[in-house]
């Protein structure tokens, strides 16, 4: 049985479902840790109540080695076992491909988003009317994110990764997308229509990709552009 964080999206990506078993993990520990707490708590309560007649203090002591070493020793073990795959998660979540199948490069601006495809003259800006819609193909896509104005978030739930995009520098992100339709919106307060600054991704073959690319902007297409 594979037990998940059930209301969580589970990743379009590999990169995600590193992410999403990471936090199933976290959640697990966090449930054994928060019964193991509140049932020696009620345990305790219960089993060392004061009954009827008893009216004296019973025997004081403080120091108990054994008891102490426990709760200092499980915690720290706790803390160690998931910083590391934590780091496990994040080394992975952060390897640039290679050979990535398509390079985009994200521009955030007030209010949307330019996608421009590497070697291709391929662009799509959206705008708050007509947010934009584009194609990757389905395997290792790159992302390169930055901003021409102000600090905007690149945030697509499915991927379970945001990145900020920053004016003056370019971040990387790299994801290993399955076939499927992905919205995305910006995840940093960036000015008024912040909230109208939508986009979807949409992960095609290869095939239907390289075609998409080669079609000309709409309005070129209809004669009005
Ligand atoms: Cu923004």
């Amino acid at each position: 049985m594979v037990l998940t964080t059930s209301c969580a999206p589970q990743g379009s990506t590999s990169q995600g479902r590193e992410i999403s078993s990471l936090y199933d993990i976290f959640l697990w520990i966090a449930a054994g840790v928060f019964l193991v707490t509140a049932g020696l708590i009620a345990w305790s309560i219960i089993r060392y109540r004061a009954k009827p007649g008893d009216d004296d203090l019973p025997e004081q002591f403080h120091q108990n080695l054994k008891l102490e070493v426990t709760w200092f020793a499980i915690p720290q073990i706790l803390v160690v076992v998931l910083f590391v795959l934590s780091a496990f998660a994040l080394n992975e979540v952060n390897e640039e491909s290679p050979e990535p199948d398509a390079v985009v490069d994200v521009t955030g601006f007030q209010w949307g988003w330019r996608f421009t495809y590497d070697g291709s003259g391929k662009e799509v800006v959206g705008t708050p009317q007509e947010p934009a819609k584009v194609l990757v193909p389905v395997g290792n896509v790159s992302f390169v994110l930055t901003s021409a104005d102000v600090v905007h978030s690149f945030y697509v739930p499915d991927f379970l990764i945001k990145r900020d995009a920053v004016p003056g520098r370019d971040t990387r992100i790299d994801v290993n997308v399955d076939a499927g339709v992905y919205d995305g919106v910006c995840a940093e307060f960036c000015g008024l229509l912040h909230a109208r600054m939508p986009f979807t991704i949409e992960a095609v073959s290869q095939e239907a990709f390289q075609q998409w690319l080669q079609e000309p902007p709409e309005g070129v297409a209809r004669g009005d552009g």
